[in-house]
Order: C-alpha cells, then sequence, then structure tokens
C-alpha cells in the first residue's frame, strides 16, 4: 500500500521549511540582557560575512577563519560602536556555518540598534537553541553533546558541571558507538545466516551470540542504572527533614543554609508549609526540604502539611529524622523510625539538643537508631553553630550518590533513559530468541529495533518534534 499524498505533501513542505530556515542568517545577542561591560552578539548563516561587510568601511569577508578584528560599525545614522569582531569560516566554528561574533560595549541602546541594522539587511532573529541545531543538523556534534551544551550552562555544582561536560566532549556518544558497532557485527552475522538459511549454514555459533547479546544488555543495564546517580547529580539529592514537632527541623534547616529562612518557634506546629532550598557539600547538591512535624495535626491546614511530608518522604532520595532527645526516650526514637522505614528511601536519624543532655548517653541514641533501622545517627545541636559542618559532612558521607569520577559516563537525561530502556527490552527479545532457537528474521528485526532505539539518543535516527522540543528549552543566543 503507497503512502497516502496529503501525507507525502505534508512530510515535504515539513522538509522545506528546514531547509529554508537553515538558509536564513540568525542574529542573537548571546550575553545575558542589561548593561554590562561587553555584550556578544552573534551573526551565524551562509552569507553572513558579505552582510557584516555592509557595516564596516573595511570589510572582513576575505580575512582568514578564527580570526579577530577591530572595526566601527556603521548604519545609515552613523558609528554605532567600535567593537572586537571574531570570524569563523565554514565549517569551522560552533555551529559549522559562517559565523561573526561581534564583542560591542555592553549597552542595551547599542546592542538593540546593531540587532535591528543586521536585521534590516536581511538577517533575522534566532529562535532559542538555533545556534546549537545548526552545529547538530551541519554535524558539529551530536544530540546527546547538544542537550549536554544546555545541561553545562544549567549547571551549578562540581558534579552536575563535570557530568555534563563529560557528556558534551562525548562520553554518551561513545558508549552508543561501542555498543552499536557490537549490534552491528551481530546483526551482520545474522543476517549472513539469512542469506545462506536453506543450506543450513551456521556462520555464528549460538553460544557466542547469546555471549555477544548479554554482555551489550550487561552495559545498558550498568548505564540505566547511572541514571538515578546522574538525575540525583544534575537535579540534586533531595534531602528531606521529617520529625514531631519542636525536634529542631526548622533550626537545622537554617543551620545548613546559614540563614534564617524558616521560622523557628517553641510553638508546636509552626511549619505548616514545606520550604525547599539547596547547598553544595563537596561539588554536590543537596536540595533540602523543610516540612511540618509529624504528630496527630490539629487543625485541617497542619494535617494537610503532614500529609504533604509523607509525599516528599516518600519522593526523596534521603530522609533525615530529627528527634528531641532532650524530651524523649531512646524507644521512641526507634518506634519512630520503625513507623517511618517503609516511607523512605534512606532513613537518617538526627539526636538534636544534645546541649540539652549529657554525652554518656549519646551511645544508648545511636543504638536505638540503629534499631529503628536508620542508617547512620548524628548527635548534635542546632544551637550550635560548629556543629554545622559535622551536619554537612554527615549528609555527604551518607548519600550514596557521591562517587562519580571525571572519565565515568552517567545518564542524566531522562530522553536517554527511556531510550535505553527501549533498547534493552528489545535486546532482551533477541537473548530470548537465541535461548530458544527462534528464526533469524525475527532476531533481525529486534536488532535493528535494539540499534533505532540506540540512534535515538545521538540523534542518527530523529523526527522536527524532537529536535523542536530539545532546542526551544535552550536559552537564545546558544
Ligand atoms: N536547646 C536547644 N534548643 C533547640 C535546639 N534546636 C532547636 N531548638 C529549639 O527548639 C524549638 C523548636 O525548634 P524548631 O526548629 O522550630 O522545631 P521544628 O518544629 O522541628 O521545626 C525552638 O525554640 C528552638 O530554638 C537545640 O539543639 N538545642
Ligand atoms: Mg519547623
Amino acid at each position: 500500500m503507497s503512502k497516502s499524498p496529503g501525507h507525502a505533501s505534508g512530510l515535504f513542505v515539513l522538509y522545506l521549511c528546514v531547509v529554508k530556515s537553515r538558509q536564513d542568517i540568525i542574529v542573537a545577542r548571546a550575553t545575558p540582557p542589561g548593561a554590562g561591560a561587553i555584550a556578544v552578539l552573534r551573526v551565524s548563516g551562509p552569507g553572513t560575512l558579505s552582510l557584516i561587510d555592509k557595516l564596516l568601511k573595511k570589510p572582513i569577508s576575505q580575512e582568514a577563519g578564527h580570526t579577530a578584528h577591530f572595526r566601527a560599525l556603521h548604519d545609515k545614522k552613523g558609528v554605532i560602536d567600535e567593537a572586537l569582531l571574531t570570524l569563523f569560516k565554514a565549517p569551522g566554528g560552533y555551529t559549522g556555518d559562517d559565523t561573526v561574533e561581534i564583542s560591542t560595549h555592553g549597552s542595551g541602546y547599542i546592542v538593540e540598534r546593531l540587532m535591528q541594522s543586521i536585521c534590516a539587511l536581511g538577517a533575522r532573529p534566532a529562535d532559542p537553541g538555533e545556534f546549537t541545531l545548526r552545529a547538530f543538523l551541519n554535524g558539529k556534534l551530536d544530540l546527546s553533546q547538544a542537550e549536554a551544551v544546555a545541561d553545562l550552562i544549567a549547571s551549578d555544582s562540581e558534579a552536575s558541571h563535570q557530568a555534563a561536560m563529560h557528556q558534551m566532549r562525548g562520553g554518551i556518544t561513545n558508549e552508543i558507538s561501542s555498543l552499536r558497532t557490537r549490534l552491528i557485527d551481530f546483526a551482520g552475522l545474522i543476517e549472513l545466516e539469512l542469506d545462506f538459511s536453506e543450506e543450513d549454514v551456521e556462520f555464528a555459533r549460538r553460544d557466542d551470540l547469546i555471549q555477544l547479546v548479554q554482555e551489550t544488555l550487561g552495559r545498558v543495564h550498568q548505564l540505566m542504572q547511572s541514571f538515578a546517580q546522574g538525575n540525583a547529580v544534575k537535579e540534586g539529592i533531595q534531602v528531606v527533614l521529617a520529625g514531631r514537632p519542636n525536634a529542631g527541623k526548622s533550626t537545622l534547616f537554617n543551620l545548613l543554609l546559614e540563614e534564617e529562612r524558616a521560622i523557628v518557634s517553641e510553638i508546636a506546629g509552626t511549619t505548616r508549609d514545606s520550604l525547599e532550598d539547596s547547598l553544595v557539600v563537596d561539588g554536590i547538591r543537596f536540595r533540602l526540604i523543610d516540612t511540618a512535624g509529624i504528630r496527630e495535626a490539629t487543625d485541617t491546614i497542619e494535617q494537610l502539611g503532614i500529609e504533604r511530608t509523607y509525599r516528599h518522604l516518600k519522593g526523596g532520595a534521603m530522609a533525615l529524622y530529627v528527634f528531641d532527645i532532650a524530651s524523649g526516650t531512646p524507644e521512641m526514637l526507634q518506634r519512630d523510625l520503625q513507623d517511618l522505614a517503609g516511607n523512605t528511601r534512606e532513613l537518617l536519624a538526627i539526636g538534636n539538643k544534645r546541649d540539652m543532655v549529657a554525652d554518656s548517653d549519646l551511645q544508648r541514641w545511636a543504638e536505638a537508631a540503629e534499631r529503628g533501622g536508620a542508617a547512620a545517627f548524628l548527635g548534635m545541636s542546632g544551637k550550635d553553630e560548629h556543629d554545622r559542618q559535622r551536619l554537612r559532612q554527615f549528609l555527604y558521607e551518607n548519600t550514596a550518590f557521591k562517587a562519580i569520577s571525571g572519565d565515568q559516563t552517567l545518564i542524566t537525561n531522562q530522553r536517554h533513559f527511556h531510550s535505553f530502556l527501549k533498547a534493552e527490552q528489545a535486546l532482551q527479545r533477541v537473548n530470548e530468541a537465541l535461548e530458544t532457537g527462534i528464526s533469524g528474521e525475527l532476531l533481525a528485526f529486534d536488532l535493528r529495533e535494539a540499534l533505532a532505539a540506540l540512534g535515538e539518543i545521538t540523534g542518527e535516527i530523529t523526527t522536527d518534534d524532537l529536535l523542536g522540543s530539545i532546542f526551544s528549552k535552550f536559552c537564545i543566543g546558544k
């Protein structure tokens, strides 16, 4: 059956749109809005150099690429600014098209006037991420690297920076390419076997094939498992402060953040809503959530706050259970922890108000916390500034997410995770088929599906919708 004509012409129009817009000269401010020492304007696309020449008395189009030139910029009204022009000639530079980056004095007026002059000469304002989209379309980077550029710009801790940098420099690209190479070799063997199927020849030994698929699956699993860590690295590790009212949760929240963020009071039930803020310890970002205390609520609003606490506990990576050791007993702590244990992933216990009890008591509290199911216990005082560092260290030491080295590939992106999942499912079907001795034709089909899923990650296989949704999240000028 042939495709309907409507479908075909729709595709054709889409194709034309992409091609047409790729020929445009695009311009955008690459530095943030507002006044600054300098502002950088990026102009890119075929014909950029002769367009820029029209703003200059002395042209730059004949100069070599990767060079910088100091020039006065003119429009019809006169001189706009004296600026530094950095020249990139296709196929060099970031986008792979002819590009000029103009560093002007950082006045909003200059930038606006220059933008208008450049647009009047035939350029158009760039869409968000359009420079990087062109880099992708010109084969300067693959899709996972393009996504890493956005992550790099958004990175705000050593760990998230490291993960984005590794991905931008081809971390995922290399993984995918080694997985694909294996699968393509494998597919080649299967297809050869198909060609000779009547002669009943086996080119590939089934055992070798099974081993190859299992090795590949193993690597896919490892990468998928790194997503929990990758996500924590990128988004921060959620730490939920929970405990009875007046245990000192808000005091610890403020102590960690070094500011009076939450209201601290001796009146039980003061914190009704959840507060969130983040802190970086040794390159790892923690997202702290201060919650309403867990107890029988005295009114509806407090009840809502308590329900929210339980939701956070289920969703968070770590729970810090804060307990007032000056007014409770170790048995109470143990029971509280046991009640919570099923409601959270990693449970840590804090014995707070240590300034009110004898030091010799702490061992009993630590043992009760352990019996209650806490992974670790810290006795401290929220009133003691010195305990800030101990608490920070306690968080850092007890997170499962800190072990990252620069050369380790982490999956930080939901989209990648999803594609790996599809690849994994297809490979599992291949594995089962090999073990039950199913025909080569079905194997070849599942193998192609696994290859396609991996190809989505690097953008070898892609759609305009997908590109649109990825690049629209970029900032303008990138
Ligand atoms: N002595 C002492 N008092 C504390 C300590 N931590 C908190 N408090 C006091 O305990 C009361 C309740 O603290 P708050 O942080 O509001 O508790 P929350 O209800 O768990 O958020 C306040 O009066 C705090 O000043 C501590 O380590 N030692
Ligand atoms: Mg509070």
